[in-house]
Order: structure tokens, then C-alpha cells, then sequence
């Protein structure tokens, strides 16, 4: 059986964490069977080493930097961090589900990744000062504090914030960098990949529902984000909703 390690938070069972959304959706996608470990964020480290998944990069000091999602597969005795590795692993080891990074699209796939999570900058700023409020557990949330404020050059989260006065502009930017995923993207199309589902729809869909994840569905942001582009981010939700189920979790 596989173990997915996720992040615990203050709404039971409700994973909220848009770099898990990722291998959750990879796994529910290829039907295969996972139980879920949920650890706070100072137990990540510890816990990568114990089932011995290595780092996935490194701290601004240059140690070495273990997150989650990983994946414990106690049928081949490996574990994995980072999800576009765990993606690899799984296409591998389960050849006859569907595959998660269509063949030739390695490339493309992480290069499709990176440049999504590098447009939805703008998003950051304007919530990221609230997942430890709204979102984590008190050990998670000091830890988060120090850790994000040290990785953005602020005194304190709350210093990242966009002031009431720059909102709307920063929820243009927010938009204006889903238009220009929008427009690379053909018409009608539900999946970057035109037919099917694949890793990349995952990284969309992880970071988008951390919208919902925070403020709820009844949310203006929420349904903001759902009525831009003709329904295009609501139309790839709904779509993965098939895959969202989350495992029972075990801890
Ligand atoms: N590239 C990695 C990124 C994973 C990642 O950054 N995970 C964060 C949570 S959002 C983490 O575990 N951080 C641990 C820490 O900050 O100490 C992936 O796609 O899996």
C-alpha cells in the first residue's frame, strides 16, 4: 500500500495543501489504493528522514530543504519527494494506469509546472499571510511564520500582505496571469493536454482550490476566480472533482 504524507490542519480531513493537491489528484487519476499520514510542518524533516526521502532542495543557507508530498510505497520499498518525481515513479512502477506525464512530455510537463507557479506570484501576496491564520495548527502555523518570512525578506508574514488599497490591483494580476495560461490553451478545452487529464491540469487545480480551501466556495474570491474566462477555471474544477476524494487518514 502507498503512503501519501500530507499536512494536518485545522479543518479535519479537509487537505488544503495545493503541492499535495498535486500527488492526490495524481493517485485518485491512476485509481490506486494510498492511505494518508497528516504531519506538521517541524515534523517534516524528521519524518523524510525516518522513511529516508530525500531533500528536494535547499534552504537560502544551503541546507539541505525535505517537504511534502512524499510517498511511501511499502510494495517496492520506496519513498519519494517532490511531485513531479512521484508522478515519474508512479507511471513507472503502475504502467497499466493511466499515465500522469504523457511519453515525450517530460520536458514540457516540469517546464509547464514551473512557469505556472512562477505567473501565480501575485496570488501569494495576497494569501499567504493567511494559511497560518485561517489554515494551519499552532506548531505548523510558528513555524510557517518564520520560515515563509525568512524566504520572502519580511520581518513577519503580515508585512508580505497587499494593503487594502492594492487588492484589486493584485486580483488583476492574478487574472491577467491565468489569461495568459487561458490563451495558451485552445478553446473548449478542459485539459492542458487537450483529451485527458495529466499532471499539469494537477498543478492548475492544486493552487487554484487553495482559494477555496481558504476563504470557502460561497467566497467572492472563490467565485471571482470561477467567472474569468468563460468559465474556464470553473469548467477544469468541476473536472476534477473526480479525482479530489481524500483517503481516510490513518493518524
Ligand atoms: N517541488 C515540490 C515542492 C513541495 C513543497 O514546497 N512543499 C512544502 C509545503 S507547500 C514543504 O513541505 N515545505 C516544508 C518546509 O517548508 O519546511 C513538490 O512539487 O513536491
Amino acid at each position: 500500500m502507498i503512503t501519501l504524507y500530507d499536512f494536518d490542519g485545522k479543518a479535519k480531513g479537509v487537505p488544503w495543501n495545493p503541492n499535495v493537491w498535486k500527488t492526490r489528484y495524481s493517485l485518485n487519476y491512476k485509481g490506486l489504493p494510498y492511505k494518508t499520514v497528516l504531519i506538521e510542518y517541524p515534523d517534516v524533516e524528521p519524518t523524510m528522514k525516518k522513511i529516508n526521502a530525500p531533500p528536494t532542495a535547499k534552504k537560502a543557507d544551503g541546507s539541505p530543504l525535505y517537504t511534502i508530498p512524499a510517498i511511501y510505497d511499502d510494495s517496492t520499498g520506496t519513498a519519494i519527494a517532490d511531485s513531479i518525481l512521484i508522478a515519474e515513479y508512479l507511471d513507472k512502477t503502475y504502467p497499466s494506469t493511466p499515465r500522469l506525464i504523457p511519453q515525450g512530455t517530460h520536458a514540457l510537463q516540469g517546464a509547464f509546472g514551473d512557469f505556472f507557479f512562477s505567473k501565480m506570484m501575485p496570488l501569494l501576496t495576497l494569501t499567504l499571510p493567511d494559511v497560518p491564520l485561517m489554515l494551519l495548527n499552532p506548531r505548523s502555523a510558528e513555524y510557517f511564520e518564520k520560515a515563509r518570512s525568512a524566504d520572502f525578506g519580511v520581518p513577519t508574514l503580515e508585512a508580505f500582505r497587499v494593503p487594502p488599497e492594492a487588492k484589486d490591483a493584485a486580483w488583476d494580476k492574478v487574472k491577467d496571469a491565468l489569461g495568459t495560461l487561458n490563451a495558451l490553451m485552445k478553446d473548449g478545452d478542459t485539459w492542458v493536454m487537450g483529451d485527458a487529464p495529466s499532471f499539469a491540469d494537477f498543478v492548475m487545480g492544486g493552487l487554484i482550490g487553495t482559494v477555496k480551501s481558504l476563504y470557502g466556495k460561497e467566497s467572492e474570491e472563490w467565485k471571482r476566480i470561477m467567472s474569468w474566462h468563460g468559465g474556464r477555471w470553473q469548467r477544469l474544477m468541476v473536472a476534477l472533482e473526480k479525482y479530489s476524494a481524500s483517503a481516510v487518514p490513518t493518524l
